[in-house]
């Protein structure tokens, strides 16, 4: 399924490979009358894993296809031989990634770097053979034992793309154009505010130098985005991990604003918008933190007096 729609956030369901069975099994020759115990251990279920890959930009592909199972390990058979291990499924994913169990909601780790692995889901461990239970005194061991479930999780992978420099302006204050013209990229340009509905990512380079850049154009801003406003804040994620922001400013004062309190409310958004972490923080968590700024000496006196309260309870 082709498709231009920017998949930023996906839940999946990976489950490995269980493991190979160990093999109950006993040598048959010619002329060797009883044969001692050979069956061989099952291999391991194949793992799940995720890999950062740079030509992938999306998480559509799991968006569409959120179920992913690895192979088991095969059986033990008979001459000690072993199941061959179940084939490793690897996820591939955009750099930028960050993966959560669903379950308890802890981080299982994000993938940054090209060609960075993560372990999602474990594959079962092979069984034993009952060549195992051989001893001078149990010569013809029946035992063996099962291969181990693979591990099963419902995991959720969202995209912060990772770029160098974050544009940051209002609708139509002209961020895709100059994208445009910086970088290969070829956003939608017009003279209509949203224009723009998903991050672009463009890469620009310089003359004789090995240097690149990656800027990423967002859609634009509006006062209230951190409620949700407009496009919302939703795609300021994506400008969190860059290492600058460039605030783009339309200078000629449209619609009767000024560009300086434009730049304001740019920034108070901004503000805000950490303002909303903290309340995600709440939701998620269920707990009030206790805000203090130890190097400005703010908010120190309700934390004594909650340390206090906490040991006379
Ligand atoms: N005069 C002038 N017009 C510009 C400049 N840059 C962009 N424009 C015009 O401004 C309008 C909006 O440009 P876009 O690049 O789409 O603006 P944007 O910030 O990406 O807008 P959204 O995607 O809606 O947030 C278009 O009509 C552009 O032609 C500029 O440097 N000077
Ligand atoms: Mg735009």
């Amino acid at each position: 399924m082709k498709s231009n729609k920017f998949v930023e956030t996906a839940v999946a369901e990976v489950l490995a490979g269980a493991g190979g069975n160990g093999c109950c099994s006993f040598r048959r020759e010619k002329f060797v009358p009883r044969g001692g115990p050979d069956g061989g251990d099952g291999g391991r279920g194949g793992h799940v894993l995720a890999q950062a890959d740079r030509n992938v930009d999306s998480l559509i592909a799991l968006h569409f296809n959120p179920h992913r199972q690895a192979p088991a390990g095969g059986h033990g058979r008979g001459k000690r031989q072993h199941g061959r291990n179940g084939r490793d499924l690897i996820i591939k994913v955009p750099c930028g990634t960050e993966i959560h169990d669903e379950a308890d909601g802890s981080l299982l780790g994000e993938l940054l770097e090209p060609d960075q692995q993560l372990l999602l889901a474990g594959g079962g461990k092979g069984g034993l053979g009952n060549c195992h239970w051989k001893t001078s005194t149990h010569q013809a061991p029946r035992e063996f034992t099962k291969g181990a479930e693979g591990e099963q999780k419902r995991l959720r992978f969202d995209l912060k793309i990772m770029a160098d420099i974050g544009l940051i302006g209002f609708p139509n204050a002209g961020k895709s154009t100059l994208i445009s013209r910086i970088s290969h990229a070829h956003p939608r340009i017009a003279a209509y505010p949203f224009t723009t509905v998903n991050p672009i990512i463009g890469t620009v380079k310089f003359d004789n130098l090995y240097r690149e850049l990656r800027v990423v154009d967002i859609p634009g801003l509006i006062p209230g985005a951190h409620h949700g406003a407009g496009m919302g804040h939703k795609f300021l994620r994506h400008v969190e991990r860059a290492r600058a922001l460039a605030i783009v400013l339309d200078m000629a004062g449209s619609e009767g604003r000024h560009p300086a309190d434009d730049y304001s409310d740019l920034i108070e958004e901004l503000r805000l918008y950490r303002a909303e972490l903290l309340e995600e923080f709440r939701t998620r968590t269920g707990i009030e933190p206790l805000l203090i700024s130890a190097r400005e000496g703010t908010g120190l006196e309700p934390l004594k007096q909650a340390m206090l309260e906490m040991i006379q309870a």
